[in-house]
């Protein structure tokens, strides 16, 4: 049987999030392994290596704001980083940061189980090691999971099938190739494939609104401008609700004239970013549908203006509200215009099933394909959770306890869970992922910092997670968001009950609402004392505690080797 290796904290995942994570706790002196399933670091960004797979945060924040040195020395020359350079980036911090050696790679975690008498979770791993841990850090990742979409006849495919996220070594250069799916993958795949391939064909079940990007090579004068500013920048960002860098308006839509409104889109239309399109020129296209609409009548006549087929023209066009997740692409619509791609408007002729040599449509024609591309997304949040075996007290998996859908306090942490958190779990703030990720793991290290001095565990109460999910669902209320079906209310997977996934107050909220509870001295969870002495972690001294009658304070207990 393989040896137990006993930890203070086991970090799940090796992406942004529990990269950070690992620094924070071994900055506090706990021993730390960070275990990850993949044969390298980078989370998402390992996995995602799909042609035109870019960050559609402008590059100056999609990275950490904690390294002030590193973050006005590393080289960057786009204003959007693809998926190698973000991988690179990942790879430098774990070198600045001497993480390598902390972090093992190809080690899965299939079971994890709180043992309530040792206030220990044992953690067991696909490589057949098992952890002891007193405190569970996942960090699993939002977009984890991929999806597969239960069309019939799909195993039948003899061509390539491929899903954006496990992305081959292939050449593709002479092949059909069909893609399903034109959420912000699909779009991103579909203009970097389309000069590159046979013929593409997109098979399309809801148009979505997408404005361009702005990508571009960024000057000399705009790093020095980035550089001079940046304690402004992030400033303003942990003040903001999106953290996207992008001016948050409150002015209404219908508050100006039709030129002026125009005017207005079509600057940022030319400024480029989806986010920006959708919160820096009005403040009212998410709550009011009439503002909303003129959102989308403006990006119905880019498409009309862009796309010279007819039909193809009204194949992309939405009918639906500019409602989900908003997009930006380099040139997506523009793909339309060549002569190799085509699109098949599911709305109209749908999938009947897929065929060995292709897609055979309701109409019964077969649209023959060398290759089929699934950009159809993912179990986005507690997709990556109930993959996994996690029985916490009293022997309750977290798939029982989300049951009726995932449910956590403040994203972090789960009734039932003690010394578990979660980094982007369910119901964090809709925001920027970086600055999302570095907020929650600043929230979970004051977590674990306040059951070290004192606590044997830390556990959010149940009334607390109900209050959080209620507060998550009145913030939407008025939403034109929830017009549409996506992933941001787990509507995209079949059999699965939708519960809301983020909490849309806004990053700024979710900040102030953390420091909150820990200023007011955690009163939204439970504070359990130890009954084990392995309180005192490498040397750091911890308050008085009294434990089955032994007085702990300045009993100095050897935390237990970790590797
Ligand atoms: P998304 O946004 O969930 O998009 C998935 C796409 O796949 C979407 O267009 C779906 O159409 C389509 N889909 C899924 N199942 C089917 C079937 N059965 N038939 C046809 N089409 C289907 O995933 P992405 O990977 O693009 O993006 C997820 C996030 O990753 C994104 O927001 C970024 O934050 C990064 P539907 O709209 O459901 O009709």
């Amino acid at each position: 049987m393989m040896a137990k290796t006993q930890c203070d904290a086991l970090v799940v995942g090796a992406g942004l999030g529990g990269i950070y994570q690992t620094l924070k706790l071994r900055a506090l002196g706990l021993r730390v392994v960070c275990i990850e399933l993949a044969p390298e670091v980078g989370g998402t960004w390992y996995w995602n290596r799909y042609p035109g797979a870019m960050s559609d945060t402008e590059s100056y924040l999609y990275r950490y704001s904690w390294d002030k040195e590193d973050l006005r020395t590393y080289p960057w020359d786009k204003h959007y980083l693809y998926q190698p350079d973000i991988l690179k980036y990942i790879n430098h911090i774990v070198d600045r940061h001497d993480l390598r050696s902390t972090i093992r790679l190809n080690t899965a975690m299939e079971a994890a189980t709180w043992h309530e008498q040792e206030q220990r979770w044992i953690i067991e791993c696909s490589t057949g090691d098992v952890f002891s841990a007193k405190y569970l850090v996942n960090a699993l990742g939002i977009l984890s999971k991929p999806y597969f979409p239960n069309i019939p006849g799909l195993q039948n495919f003899q061509g390539n099938l491929i899903h954006t996220a496990a992305w081959p070594e292939v050449d593709l250069s002479q092949h059909r190739v069909g893609v399903i799916g034109n959420g912000s993958t699909g779009i991103q795949v579909m203009t970097a494939l389309a000069p590159e391939v046979k013929k593409l064909i997109s098979f399309q079940r809801s148009p979505q609104y997408s404005v361009p990007s702005g990508q571009g090579p960024v000057t000399k004068e705009y790093r020095k401008w980035v550089n001079e500013n940046y304690d402004d920048i992030y400033d303003r960002v942990w003040k903001s609700n999106t953290a996207f860098g992008v001016p948050e308006v409150s002015r209404p839509t219908m508050s100006v004239g039709p030129d002026e409104r125009r005017e207005i889109f079509e600057k940022l239309w030319d400024q480029g970013n989806g986010f920006r399109f959708m919160f820096s020129g009005f403040g009212d296209i998410t709550t009011s549908v009439e503002a909303n609409r003129e959102a989308c009548k403006f990006i119905h006549s880019k498409i009309d203006e862009i796309v010279k087929d007819p039909a193809k023209a009204s194949a992309l066009k939405p009918t639906e509200l500019y409602a989900r997740r908003p997009l930006c692409d380099a040139g997506y619509y523009q793909i339309f215009n060549r002569p190799n791609v085509d699109i098949v408007d599911l709305r109209e002729n749908s999938i009947q099933e897929v065929v060995p040599e292709g897609i055979m449509l309701q109409d019964g024609s077969v649209v023959e394909l060398d290759t089929l591309v699934l950009a159809t997304g993912f179990d986005a949040l507690d997709g990556s959770y109930l993959r996994v075996a996690i029985k916490g007290q009293e022997g309750q998996t977290l798939q029982e306890h989300w049951q009726d859908g995932a449910i956590t306090y403040a994203s972090v942490s789960s009734a039932g869970f003690p010394n578990m958190f979660m980094i982007s779990g369910p119901q964090g703030p809709f925001a920027n992922f970086p600055c999302a990720i570095e907020s929650e793991v600043n929230f979970i290290t004051e977590c674990i910092e306040r059951a070290e001095r004192g606590s044997g565990y830390i556990s959010a109460k149940r009334e607390s997670e109900l209050q959080w999910m209620d507060q998550c669902n009145r913030l939407t209320e008025g939403s034109v968001f929830k017009s549409t079906k996506s992933w941001i209310f787990g509507e995209n997977i079949e059999g699965r009950q939708p519960r809301i996934k983020f909490y849309f107050g806004g990053l700024a909220a979710y900040i102030a609402h953390t420091r909150r509870e820990v200023d007011t001295g955690f009163p939204s969870f439970d504070l359990v004392p130890s009954h084990s002495k392995d309180v005192l972690i490498n040397g750091i001294k911890t308050n008085d505690i009294e434990t089955n009658g032994v007085k702990m304070n300045g009993i100095e207990v050897k935390a237990q080797d970790c590797n």
